[in-house]
């Protein structure tokens, strides 16, 4: 019977060059069920990264995959999900802040649930498109009639716009990390991309020019390399072309290499696994020390993985597959053994936690340098979202703030009626006193007793 099932895998993905030992093969099923378990919470809008890691592991719930797939082709299919082309002008490719006053009540995974799926909001960016792109492909679903083909101009179309951004501002208007996964989605469903679009990427890999802010140059480091590497291996580019992607793909895995840490991590924790995808997809793990190091702290690390986002970014190199594996699914002869480890939410308290929350802005911009700062008491064990929540409530120095739903929760875009506008390359920046990023997000970070929060207006 085993003997069988190892053959039947066998034909569902080509076999995996980078070896995955037992012990880890058992914790990224561990990993799979709780993302199965996170993703079962219907009040969780449909997230294609999330179906594109399902996809990509040993062990499924088909059925439950198929009630998921529906509802991404649905989140997509909505009323503002015409073609750009076909609305005449361009536009943004970034869908409009849709941000909403907080006032929902706290709850241990409340905040992730509006909708998420830019289709039904506003017009899909680059990034959302390419993950829907790689969906369906991971869903073996043909793409040539009705809406679904419509994507891949879409797409294309997205990528462009988003370029209009960089003669202007000298980078896309989404990022390129969007615009790296974009080139990755169309080359995963076999499409070709036109060298212009291409080369743009090229040169932004050969002038450094991925750094924003601290901390996300690995995560789009790696994305582009999965691109790179992509295009290369589906012949997609011919002579000078072609050369300059295999330099190019050797250039990202040495940047890389050189990104890890005392910890072993590639960046940090959650852009290690991204990393990790690239040394799979060029099938240079074996060789690479580095890798197996990397891999050994991810394996310590699972626990900071609560985010479905997070896991869904996990899973494939975990199993020791990357993004372009996909291309080369079947859909058949897969295991339906999958079950469900639900999330346990831990109710708050007992007793109190007290965290200072300063917040910082640039004179320019704000009336005050430091708008607000006070002390504000809550339950222990919550989140930052709910000290936020927590202290707009608290009487005389009213805290005010909104966020905007993304596929990795909240995101904090305007505080003391302060908008960070993206257009400037600003953002709302979350650390702990006196100068330490957060690693999360506000409804996933956990403040500590005593601690002091700031956010500050930077750019990025
Ligand atoms: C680009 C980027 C940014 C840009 C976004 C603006 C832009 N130029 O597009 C900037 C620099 C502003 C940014 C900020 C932050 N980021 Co960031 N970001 C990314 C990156 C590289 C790509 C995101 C993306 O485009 N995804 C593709 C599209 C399809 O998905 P999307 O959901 O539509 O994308 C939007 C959201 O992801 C949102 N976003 C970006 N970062 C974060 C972080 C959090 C926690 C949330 C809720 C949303 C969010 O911006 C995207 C564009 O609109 C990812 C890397 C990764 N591995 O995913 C890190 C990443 C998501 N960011 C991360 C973090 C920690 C942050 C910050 C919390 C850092 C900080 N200490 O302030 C802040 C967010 C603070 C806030 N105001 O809420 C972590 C999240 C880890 C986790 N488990 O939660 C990641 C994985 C990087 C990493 N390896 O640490 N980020
Ligand atoms: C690769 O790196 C070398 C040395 O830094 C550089 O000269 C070259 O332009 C890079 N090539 C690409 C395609 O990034
Ligand atoms: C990972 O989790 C540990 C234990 O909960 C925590 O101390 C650490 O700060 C977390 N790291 C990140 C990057 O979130
Ligand atoms: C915690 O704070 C709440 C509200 O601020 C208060 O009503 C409650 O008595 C506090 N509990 C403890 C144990 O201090
Ligand atoms: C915030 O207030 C505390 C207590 O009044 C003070 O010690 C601290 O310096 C203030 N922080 C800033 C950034 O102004």
């Amino acid at each position: 019977m085993w003997r069988l099932l190892v053959l039947l895998q066998a034909v569902v993905l080509p076999a995996q060059l980078c070896e995955v030992p037992e012990e880890v093969a058992a914790q990224a099923r561990t990993m799979s069920a709780r993302l199965l378990g996170l993703a079962e919470d219907p009040a969780w809008e449909a997230n294609p990264s999330i179906y594109v890691a399902l996809r990509l592991a040993d062990d499924h719930d088909l059925a439950f995959e198929a009630q998921y797939l529906a509802r991404l082709k649905d989140a997509f299919q909505g009323p503002h999900s015409t073609s750009p082309q076909a609305a005449g002008q361009p536009k943004r490719p970034l869908p409009q802040p849709h941000a909403a006053p907080h006032g929902r009540a706290p709850g241990a995974h409340g905040h992730h649930r509006s909708a998420v799926a830019a289709g039904k909001r506003g017009r899909p960016s680059t990034g959302r498109l390419a993950l829907q792109l790689l969906a369906l492909r991971a869903a073996c679903q043909p793409l040539d009639a009705g809406a679904e083909g419509h994507l891949v101009t879409r797409l294309k179309y997205s990528l462009e716009t988003d370029w209009t951004g960089s003669q202007r501002h000298g980078h896309p208007l989404t990022n390129y990390y969007q615009y790296s996964l974009g080139i990755l989605a169309l080359c995963v469903q076999r499409k070709q991309v036109r060298e212009e679009v291409i080369r743009r990427l090229l040169a932004a890999e050969q002038q450094d020019r991925f750094s924003l802010g601290h901390g996300h140059a690995v995560d789009t480091e790696a994305m582009a390399g999965l691109a790179f590497a992509c295009l290369d291996q589906a012949q997609l580019a011919r002579g000078a072309l072609a050369s300059e992607l295999q330099e190019a793909v050797r250039n990202v895995s040495r940047k890389l290499l050189q990104a890890q840490g005392h910890d072993g991590f590639f960046g940090n924790v959650f852009s290690t696994p991204l990393a990790m995808q690239l040394f799979i997809a060029t099938n240079t793990c074996e060789s690479e020390l580095a890798y197996n190091r990397a891999r050994a702290a991810l394996l310590q690390s699972l626990d900071n993985f609560t985010n479905p986002m997070a896991i869904s970014q996990l899973l494939p190199a975990l199993y020791g597959r990357s993004y372009l594996d996909i291309a080369s699914m079947h859909c058949q002869g897969e295991r339906d053994t999958l079950q469900p480890i639900r999330p346990v939410t831990q109710p708050p308290g007992p007793g109190n936690i007290t965290v200072r929350l300063v917040v910082e802005c640039p004179k320019r911009l704000c009336h005050h340098h430091v708008p607000y700062n006070q002390s504000v008491s809550v339950p222990t064990g919550s989140s930052l979202l709910d000290v936020l929540e927590a202290a707009s409530k608290q009487g005389r120095h009213a805290f005010t703030f909104k966020t905007q739903d993304s596929l990795y929760g909240p995101f904090l875009t305007t505080v003391m009626k302060v908008e960070a506008k993206w257009q400037e390359r600003r953002y709302w920046q979350l650390l702990s006193a006196p100068d330490t990023r957060l690693q999360t997000g506000i409804a996933d970070y956990k403040p500590h007793d005593g601690e002091t929060l700031i956010l500050r207006l930077s750019k990025w």
